[in-house]
Order: structure tokens, then sequence, then C-alpha cells
């Protein structure tokens, strides 16, 4: 067998294994692929490092009195797509089932309005707080406020960029990086080494951009016949990957052989776009993206999305299991990673589709 067909062999074997974790498919294919080894120098000082895996005790945490109802603020970053919509209707359904009493802020996707929510939630007296930071920096002031008013901080789907990790209890959350790699090594694949790819950019500054870029262009600084021409954010919108591609395309045109998107909604935008250029997604230029979501699904069914990288949105039991134990008094790990997996042609059905959930 020649290296290609041992590759492709290899990575349909993997894609089929659901639940797989992302770590042990990108070991595998970092060995096989030859391009896109791990850099010398470690990438970014991780928002969470490995050995925090351990359960933690936590610092001065109020209990609250085990006959009430516990309250809990959730300051979600908007409804941007179909993944954050996913994410918030979990939170919310999950605190219904367990009896709490959720106070719930929607930041319309501003950092100043999280803060305002949290210093709120504080006033208010809350016994815990579960926030999605839009951006990493610039929560050190208001955390802190939490941690000394003894309210511990269930950070979910994004980390924060802080000096001192007992500003939060734990971060429930992929790996971005991972997910970065994982596109990167598909396309690869799929593009037999070679090609032009544009990357559609999520939120600057936001978790899931920022390791998503890092863990792809990573891999594909490795690859010397693989160029990323073109970058640029479109804010994990649909309609502005739409945009974003447009503009590409009128830059571009035919040089584009691949669509790394930071989403899937953003890749579905891009799609239309490609489709209103008169090319063909998926034949012409093959789009790669992260969430998983149904629709993502269907374009994987339709043919125009190669490949979506899920990021399990379904956060709202890990997180309330994550209060309730800290509220016990007992020790969390300081990061909980969700397990992802991969969806391309190979895996993906009708019945794949229905079955999802968002
Ligand atoms: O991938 C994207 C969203 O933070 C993991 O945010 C999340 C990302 C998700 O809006 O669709």
């Amino acid at each position: 067998m020649n290296t290609v067909a041992m590759r492709k062999g290899l990575l349909n074997r993997l894609v089929l294994k659901r639940g797989v974790s992302l770590l042990l498919v990108l070991s595998v294919l970092a060995l096989v692929v030859g391009c896109g080894k791990a850099p010398e120098q470690p990438v970014k000082k991780q928002t969470v490092k490995q050995e925090s895996e351990r359960p933690v005790s936590q610092p001065q945490v109020k209990q609250p009195r085990s006959d009430e109802p516990i309250t809990v603020g959730f300051s979600q970053i908007g409804a941007e797509s179909a993944w954050r919509t996913a994410e918030t209707k979990s939170i919310q359904s999950e605190a219904a089932v367990r009896g709490v009493n959720l106070k719930f802020s929607d930041a319309q996707q501003k950092q100043e309005n999280q803060i305002k929510a949290l210093r709120s939630f504080i006033a208010q007296k809350v016994d815990a707080i579960i926030l999605a930071p839009v951006v990493e920096t610039g929560w050190e002031p208001v955390l802190k406020e939490a941690r000394d008013a003894g309210i511990p901080v269930v950070l979910v789907d994004r980390g924060v960029n802080v000096s001192d990790d007992s500003l939060y209890a734990t971060l429930i959350a992929s790996d971005f990086v991972e997910e970065g790699r994982l596109a990167a090594h598909w396309l690869y694949d799929k593009l037999d080494g070679k090609g032009s790819i544009v990357q559609i950019e999520g939120t600057p500054g936001s978790a899931p951009a920022i390791d998503r870029k890092r863990g792809f262009e990573e891999v594909v600084a490795g690859c010397p016949e693989l160029k990323i021409i073109k970058s640029q954010s479109g804010d994990f919108l649909r309609a502005k990957g739409k945009e974003v591609m447009e503009a590409f395309l009128k830059a571009e045109g035919k040089n584009i052989n691949a669509v790394y998107a930071h989403n899937d909604d953003m890749a579905l935008g891009a799609i239309q776009a490609i489709i209103e250029a008169g090319m063909v997604p998926g034949q012409d230029i093959v789009v790669v993206s992260i969430d998983g979501i149904k629709d993502a699904l269907q374009a994987i069914v339709e043919g125009t999305l190669g490949a979506s990288i899920e990021c399990n949105p379904l956060l709202g039991p890990k997180a309330f299991d994550a209060v309730e134990s800290i509220l016990a008094g007992e020790a969390v790990p300081k990061k909980i990673t969700v397990a992802d997996q991969l969806f391309d042609g190979l895996n993906t059905s009708m019945e794949t589709v229905s079955g999802r959930e968002y």
C-alpha cells in the first residue's frame, strides 16, 4: 500500500470509530502524515494545563442551606450560532430538571455586559456563577470580586487568561487547539497535501478563535505545499462568514482550493457564497469547519461541506454537576475536557442528521 492509501485507510477507520478522542486521532495521524509535527516551542501558555485535570479543593465557598434551592447566575455571550443556542438550552433545561433557580443574562457579544451581569449576580448573592466568557482577557477584577464574595465561578466552553487559577473553580470545554489540528489533518488528506486555503476566523480574542487558528496553522506550517492565502474574522456568524467568503472569492477566485471556518455557521455562509459565485462546494472548493451542528451534518450528506469536527454544546449536566460538587465542598478538576469526534462523508448519514438535537 502506498503512503496516501495507507493514510486514507487509517483516517477512514479513525473517523468511523465514534467517540474516539481527538488526542488519539492526532497522535496517530501525526506519525503517518509526516507534516505538521508538534512545534519545538510550547505553543502559548495554555489557559488550562494538563496536570490541572486533577481535582483541587475550592477556596472559601459559602455553603447554601441544604433545604433551599440553589441560585445560579449564568452569563451567556449571546446567540451568534446554532451551537450557542444549543448550549443555552442545555444549561436552562438542566437547571429546570434540578430545581435550580437560574438567573440568565444574555450579553449580546459584549464583555462589558458580561462584567455587569457578574457584578449584579454578586450583589444578589447567588450561590454560584456560570460564565461563558466572550474573550480570554480582562476578567481578573470581576473574578476577584466573585472570589472575595465566596461565590465560585464555573467557566463553560471558553477559557480565560488569568495569572491566578484560583479565580475560577473549573473550566468545562473542548480542546480547541486539537480541533484545529484535526481540521488541518483532514484537509491535508483531502487535498493530497497541496492547495491554497482561506481561513474564516471566529470572534477576535476569543479562546476558540485563538486556539483553532493556532492548532490549524501549526499543522499547515509543517506541510510545504499547503498554504493559507487569506484569513479574516467572520465573528462566528453565518451572514458574516458569507460576506468574508465573497470578499475572498473576489480577490482570489479560482485560486482557492479550500475553506477552513472556525465554526459551522460561517462555513454554511461561505458555502452559500461559493454557490452564488457559480462554483460547486465540495468539488471546486473543499470546506471544513467545527461544531457538528445539525445543518452542518446535513451539508455533509449533501456533499457541500467536507467535514465538521464536533464541539459538544450540551454542557448543562456537566456544569451543574460541577456547581453541586463545589457547593458540597468536594474537589473538582480544574479542567473538564469534553470529548468530541469528527464527522465527514464516511460516517454521516441522514440517520445521523435526524438524530442530532441541535
Ligand atoms: O464553536 C461557535 C460559537 O465557544 C465553543 O462559540 C464555542 C464557539 C462555537 O459561537 O459556534
